[in-house]
């Protein structure tokens, strides 16, 4: 966490915040969005705080915290502890269900689904269950994958993917993405936006897909492709796996293809972090607006419910300060967008 070393021992609240972390990592962990959400809101308005907060009146005095998370604070004030959090460590099939949600591509429903045929450990997942070749990797490499990338090492393989890729054509451009961008001190992942000025998608696609991957699996930095949802692969993608020549661990690693003309919409929104993205999306929308990955866009019609009718005409999509120009928001450099 890039907010952790600043604020850490000397906040007053560095306890509760902590007790937070591990109640939220376990929503996480359980892929509950919803409450990990409520969580990560509740950490970052405590590390706002100069005084400590006690009691849940105090705390629910304070933005983003709602009735049950001020229990929760006073709570961990009083005890020391959190019950629930003690609990969820406790239970033996909350323990499993955390594991085999860990998983590369394994959500609620197919985790449930080996537990619910018996399986408990991921020796028994790879003897008997029916994976998929996704879930066998992320399974083999469960703990390389598990482990966060010192920021160096998502340097070098981004350096890797870099010179590689300028060895095929010196056009090439690639930024780092995500929580280094951010300037976090680790990763999770390592997000890598490929572009060519003037090139189109397709050059792009033809380039990496069919010369600059295949040639990174052969030499052995690339070591997997793993599956990215049907839901969300428009042909711009490419998850997988790398391990450096001078390593034995593998990391994650995500190329995103990305046209020049939506270089400024990319860099904002894989920037993140998903919840900066969310308020500033809501923005857009309130100001009858829209943005996604590709541009910012205007006129867009919606319903009583927010939905969209339609489209909507490109504003912006080149641009990333103009982006923000345009939607009245002030700038914000990548180390600021930590919400
Ligand atoms: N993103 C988003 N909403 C999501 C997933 C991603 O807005 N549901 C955007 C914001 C993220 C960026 O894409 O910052 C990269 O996604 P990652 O999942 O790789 O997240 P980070 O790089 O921020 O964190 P980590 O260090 O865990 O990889
Ligand atoms: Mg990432
Ligand atoms: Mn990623």
């Amino acid at each position: 966490n890039p907010m952790g070393a600043s604020s850490a021992s000397s906040n007053p609240n560095a306890r509760t915040i902590e007790v937070l972390e591990q109640m939220g990592k376990y929503y996480d962990q359980m892929q509950d969005q919803w409450r990990t959400l409520a969580y990560r809101k509740a950490v970052t308005t405590l590390r706002k705080q100069t005084s400590k907060i006690s009691t849940a009146k105090e705390a629910s005095a304070l933005p983003f915290v709602g009735s049950r998370l001020a229990d929760k604070i006073e709570e961990i004030v009083l005890t020391d502890r959190l019950r629930r959090l003690d609990s969820a460590r406790d239970d033996p099939t909350d323990r499993v269900l955390r594991l085999f949600l860990g998983v590369y591509g394994a959500g609620l429903v197919q985790a449930n689904k080996w537990i619910q045929a018996g399986y408990r450990t991921l020796d028994d997942l790879v003897a008997n269950a029916k994976i998929t070749d996704s879930q066998r990797i992320g399974i083999e490499h469960y703990y390389d994958f598990a482990t966060r990338i010192p920021r160096a090492e998502v340097k070098a393989h981004s350096q890797y993917v870099r010179d590689a890729l300028r060895q095929i054509d010196p056009g090439f451009e690639t930024t780092v993405m995500g929580s280094y961008r951010r300037g976090a001190k680790d990763s999770g992942d390592i997000d890598i936006i490929i572009t060519k000025p003037g090139a189109t998608l397709s050059t792009l696609r033809d380039v990496v897909f069919h010369t600059l991957v295949p040639r990174l699996l052969k030499n052995g930095f690339l070591r997997a492709k793993l599956a990215t949802s049907s839901s969300n692969d428009d042909g711009t993608k490419w998850h997988g796996a790398s391990c450096l020549p001078s390593s034995t661990t593998w990391r994650r690693l995500d190329l995103l293809l990305v046209p020049e003309e939506e270089m400024g919409a990319a860099l904002l929104y894989f920037t993140g972090n998903d919840i900066f993205n969310r308020s500033i999306r809501l923005l857009a929308s309130k100001k009858g607006m829209r943005l996604n990955q590709r541009g910012l866009y205007k006129d867009v019609i919606r319903g009583k419910n927010r939905e969209k009718l339609n489209e909507g005409s490109l504003l912006e999509g080149k641009d990333e300060k103009r982006i923000f120009e345009i939607l009245g928001v002030p700038w914000r450099e990548p180390t600021e967008r930590i919400c």
